[in-house]
Order: structure tokens, then sequence, then C-alpha cells
């Protein structure tokens, strides 16, 4: 059944809220959820842009879904329970969605809450909603609360808040003020002095408020569940008087506490605006003292000053106490109120052990650091492609001659051609079509032990015989008896007679910068063994820059011998040449995209299609010929 006229919010109130204004509906649900509402108090928003979805939000400590509807045509038609609007819209567009909020039926209520509406257009939606007997809370307020029902946005401020002031049961004062600020206050001041708040309203603070103070205290008086009324008034407007005179005329017979805020303007020299639009005397009977003696005069109960509220207050709750015609009901269990976990962390009240650990960047204040060094000092101190290395991936700066040779690595592997393995993946992947992040994955998967990816086993099979102490014959033989081959060691086309010139050119720049190259001196001991043997069997690359960086991790003083061993233990050395050769990568994809070259397919005279049956015969293979299954 329709609530009756005076309680336009009851526990079953649902509501849309127009505008996208997600804290504010969440506040409204956790006051709801609080309050033990049985369903939210917010049945669907309406944001005209981004077409119908849904937004989650919390119900207590779960997770719940609301509608979000482009128009309120739809929301009203899906929601014909809906007879609350909660209006966010700005003061440019309020005037309009007020007005075909007005053209629905279904609609008893609507706050405004945006201010610096234009006088003429409250006016008018004031005659409409008059008309169409609907209550319009605002314009510039916050709203209003009924404690167990409804809280209009965000009134009432945060949920601690709210439970201090036991906002979450109804008590049995009605108050109604302009200003959302001073309500709250008056939350509190009701909390502690009676038996708490049975329904507060703040008009807002405009000259033409959409209702007005007795608009609210008559809705109070025809309330049979509450009884007593406070009234919060300030300087400006003549409204205050029109409650006195519904007091003395019998109207009103609950008893009415009130107050009008403004009485230090009589301490100026000029007339005062204070914060509302409304808040400025323009006669003498505007101002707060007239109104104060005026209500007083009326039988109100009005303090001497607004300190000695809260005691007339009191004292007006205990007679009513002693008369029985408040009955003090028990006092439920103060709600565990969910508070959002960010909201926690940010008050200290609670700890999680984080699920990642990084140490090398951080993103979170104003300027990006990479290992405590800010973006704007990495380019001011010119620290180079080497010093951004050295400090995400060693956390430290490094020598500027470590940086260099750093430099210099990714240079030297950048490419070596479309004939080496990765690169011919590239190519490959790029021209079946696929994009460039799958062709660069596809080369750098091929970089391994035998392509490219000889760096960390190189350092690490070199420094373990060198910290030995074993000969480079011994450590030759010991390889061959294991028939291991020597990682860092061999070249498909560079030989002692064809040099691999970026080997000279990495080696000479660390004899000349490196306080010592000891583990390239062994290298180069097993080479002349090795090359003694076959040719090609060079200290190649990838052996090359695995001895020094274990040289440079060793020498420079930047590390201790435990981080240096971990550091080669951990594959950084193969990040070298995975982050060189992507440049190398990248520039063959991009090649192949700009030659425009089709789908590859790889020649049949360049495989040799084998019989297995000949295979296993020991015949050899046969080139350029179908192969007869069962053939001899
Ligand atoms: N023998 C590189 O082999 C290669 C031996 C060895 C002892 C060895 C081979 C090898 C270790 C892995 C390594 C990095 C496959 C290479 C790179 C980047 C690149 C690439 C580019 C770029 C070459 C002939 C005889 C046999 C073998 C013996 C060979 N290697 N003995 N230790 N390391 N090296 N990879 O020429 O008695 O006749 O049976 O695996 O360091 O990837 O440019 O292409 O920038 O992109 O095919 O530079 O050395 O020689 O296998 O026919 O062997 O020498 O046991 O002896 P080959 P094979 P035997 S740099």
């Amino acid at each position: 059944s329709a609530a009756p006229w005076y309680s336009p919010f009851t526990a079953n109130t649902r509501s849309i809220v127009y505008g996208m204004q997600p804290r504010a509906v969440q506040g409204m649900l956790d006051f709801d959820f609080i309050c033990k509402r049985k369903v939210p108090s917010v049945a669907c928003m309406v944001y005209p842009f981004g077409g119908n979805h849904v937004q989650k939000f919390y119900w207590g400590t779960q997770e719940t879904l609301l509608p979000v509807f482009a128009s309120m045509r739809e929301a009203v038609k899906r929601f014909p329970d809906a007879d609350v609007v909660v209006n966010f819209a700005s003061c440019r567009s309020v005037f309009e969605s007020t007005k075909e909020m007005l053209s629905y039926s279904q609609i008893r209520t609507i706050a405004i809450i945006a201010e610096g509406v234009p006088e003429r257009h409250t006016r008018k939606l004031i005659n409409m909603s008059q008309k169409a007997n609907v209550t319009i809370i605002g314009p510039a307020t916050v709203g209003g609360i009924k404690p167990g029902c409804f809280k209009i946005g965000n009134t009432g401020g945060m949920m601690d808040n709210i439970a201090s002031s036991k906002l979450y049961r109804p008590g049995s004062v009605a108050y109604v003020s302009k200003s959302g600020g001073m309500s709250n206050e008056l939350n509190n001041i009701v909390a502690r002095t009676t038996d708490g708040v049975y329904e507060g309203v703040a008009i807002g603070g405009d000259r033409y408020p959409g209702t007005t103070f007795l608009d609210h205290m008559m809705r109070y008086e025809a309330d049979p569940d509450c009884k007593m009324l406070l009234l919060l008034g300030e300087v400006g407007g003549v409204e205050e008087y029109k409650v006195a005179e519904a007091v003395r005329a019998k109207k009103i017979t609950k008893p009415v506490v009130a107050w009008c805020i403004g009485t230090c303007a009589g301490m100026f020299e000029t007339e005062v605006q204070f914060g509302h639009a409304g808040a400025l005397a323009n006669s003498d009977s505007e101002t707060a003292e007239a109104k104060n003696a005026a209500m007083r005069a009326a039988g109100i109960h009005v303090p001497e000053t607004f300190e000695a509220l809260p005691a007339l207050l009191n004292q007006v709750y205990s007679d009513l106490v002693q008369r029985s015609v408040i009955v003090p009901r028990p006092e439920p269990e103060a709600p565990k109120i969910p508070i959002d976990y960010a909201w926690a962390m940010e008050l200290g009240l609670v700890r999680k052990p984080a699920s990642f650990v990084s140490t090398i960047c951080d993103d979170r204040g104003q300027e990006l650091l990479y290992a405590g060094m800010r973006i704007s000092d990495v380019f001011k101190e010119d620290i180079g492609i080497g010093g951004v290395l050295s400090l995400l991936w060693f956390k430290r700066r490094l020598p500027s001659y470590a940086c260099k040779f750093i430099e210099m690595v990714l240079m030297l592997t950048a490419d070596h051609g479309p004939a080496v393995s990765g690169a011919h993946n590239t190519i490959v992947t790029a021209r079946a079509g696929k994009d460039l992040i799958s062709s660069l994955c596809s080369g750098l998967l091929t970089i391994g032990d035998r392509f490219g990816g000889a760096l960390d086993g190189a350092a690490d099979l070199f420094s373990n015989a060198y910290d030995k102490g074993l000969t480079a014959r011994e450590f030759v033989d010991s390889m061959r008896r294991q028939n291991k081959l020597i990682l860092g060691i061999g070249h498909k086309i560079k030989s002692r007679t064809n040099p691999d010139l970026r080997v000279s050119i990495i080696t000479e720049y660390a004899k000349k910068h490196f306080p010592a190259t000891p583990v390239l001196n062994y290298a180069r001991d097993v080479e002349a063994i090795t090359t003694a043997k076959k040719d090609n069997l060079i200290l190649n690359v990838d052996g090359a820059i695995g001895v020094l960086f274990v040289d440079l991790l060793r020498n420079s003083g930047a590390f201790s011998r435990e981080e240096a061993d971990e550091y080669a233990r951990i594959g950084t050395l193969n990040g070298l040449f995975v982050l060189g050769r992507s440049i190398g990568f990248i520039g063959h994809y991009l090649d192949q995209k700009r030659l425009k070259q089709g789908l590859y397919r790889h020649p049949w005279d360049d495989i040799s299609y084998l019989n297995p049956a000949a295979v296993q015969g020991g015949m050899s293979a046969i080139k350029n010929d179908r192969v007869q299954v069962g053939a001899s």
C-alpha cells in the first residue's frame, strides 16, 4: 500500500539516481545495509551517455550489480515501484531533467542536488511540482536522511559518521535545516541529547527552495512516529515566521526546538551575505535575532545561544519521556560497517601480504623512478641506455665505461643478417601474415644454447674452469671426455682466417677500460687449443660477451662476489643478446612488411625426402624424388 502523504521515505522506498555518482550510490547502499533494509533503496541509475549497462557495487561485503539506463523513460518503465529520484544533474541540465521527471506520475519526490540553479528555473519547477503534487527537496542541498529507511545521496557523510550518530535506527526527533553541513552537526547533537533522529531534511540554501521549512514541519506534525521537532533556520528570508505562526495557530502542536543561525551578523557594520544564496537579511525582520525572538514569542523552545541548543533539546526530550510521550526503545547492537579496503589501508586498520614485491621501478608518485632515480634526472644526467639498463637490471649506477660496454654489446648484437636462425624465423613468421610481436617472439624463441643464447653457459663454463685452476688444455680435454661442446666456442661462418670483428672490437675495448680481464684471457687460451683443431672453433661473439661480463661483474667494484655469481647464474647475460637482437628482428619484420613479401614455403628441392625403409637399409638419401612407401 502507498505510504501516507507525510512519509515520502519508508523502509521500502525505491529510488532512481540520475547521474553517474557511484560514490553516492555506494553510500546509499551501505546505509541500507546497516539499516537492515531488505532491498537496496537504489533501483537503478540513469546516465544519458554510454548506453544501457550495469555497474558493480557492494551490498555489505558481497558485490551486486545495478542497472544503468540511458533514459529516464526506460528507468521508470523498468522500475514502476521507484517513486523517488535523486537528481545529480548539473545546474545547466537540471531544469530539463527535472521537468521530465515531473512528467512521470509514479515519481512522488525529487531531490535536486545541483547548486547555482537559476532562480527562474527553480520557480518554474516549484510551480510544476505543486501542480503534480510532487515533493521537491533542494536545489543546492545534500538531501536528507530517514534512519532505518532512506538516505538521499551523500547525506550524513561517511559511514562512521552515520554510525556514530546512530542513524541506522529511528529516534523520535525530526529536523529541518537549510544547510547540509549543519544537518551533520544536528545528527550528532540529536544523537547525544535524545533517542535520536527520526528524519532530517536539508531544504537547501537557495532563496527559493522546492519545499520550505513549514512543508516539512507539517509532515512531521502529521507523522505519529515523530514526537519532537527541530528547526535550524538562518539569517535571511521569512520562513521561520511561517513556522512560528503555525505554532501560534496550533497547526503544529508537537514540541518544537529552534535556532536561527547568523546572530553574529549584527557585529558587522554592513549586511553580510553568509554562505547560502538566501542567507542575507534584506530587512530587520530577516535577521537571525528577530526571527529567534519571534519564534520564542510563539512558544517555540529557542535557546539563548547555539551552544545552549543541546541542553535545551535534552530538556524537552526528557520532559516527553517523563510524560511517556516518548518511550525509549532498547538500543539495538551497533551494526558492523563494512569498510572499503582502500580506505581501511589508508587508516592503517588492515594489512595484507603483497602478492608482488618489486624493487626496480616505482610509478606511484608524481615522477617515475628507475631504481630510485627520477626519470627527469635520467635525462638531466644523460645516463643513456647503458645507464638505464644498469638501473633496471642491476639496481645501481655502473661506472661510465661499464655503461658504454653495455651499449656496445647491444649495438654489436643488434643483427647478423637474415640467414641466422632467429632472423630466419622472424622473417618466415612475418611472411605468414603475423603481427610484429608474434614475429619478434618467433625469432626470440629460437635463441638458445646453439644460437645466441650461449652467453650464460659460456660465462659459467669458463669462469668455473678458471676458478678451479684447470689449465686450458685440462678444460678442453675434460669437455671432450664428457662429449660436451664448449659454449662460446665455434662459429658457422667465422674463423681464425675470417675473424669476427665484433669479437675484436669488444675485447679490445675491455682490455683498454676494464680493471682486469682474467676470464677473457683464460678463454683466449682455450681458443688457441680449439682453433688448433679446427679453424672455426674461435671464441665467438656469445663467448666473448659472456666472459667479459664475468670480468666486469667481478672486477668493476660495483658488485660483491656473491652478487656477481648470482647475476651470472640467473640468466642475465643471455638477456643482453635478447635485447640487442630484438632490434634486428624488428628490423627484419618491418623489412618484410615493407617489401610486401608473401607466404614463405620452403622449396622441395632443398629438402631430402628419405624413404624410411631406405633409411633403415642404410641407403643414402634420395634427392628430388617422390618416396614410394614400401619401395626398396
Ligand atoms: N666442435 C656454433 O658448429 C656451432 C665445438 C666443438 C668443442 C665446441 C658450434 C657450437 C657452441 C654453442 C655456441 C653460439 C653450432 C654461436 C651465435 C650468434 C651469431 C650466429 C651467426 C649471430 C658451430 C665440427 C667439429 C666437431 C665438433 C667440434 C664444434 N663446436 N668442439 N666445442 N663449441 N658451439 N653458440 O661449425 O671431432 O669433427 O666431431 O655449437 O657457442 O649463435 O652469425 O650465425 O650473431 O647471429 O656446425 O654469431 O660450434 O661445427 O658441429 O660441425 O662441429 O668441431 O665436435 O668435431 P659447426 P660442427 P668432430 S654464435
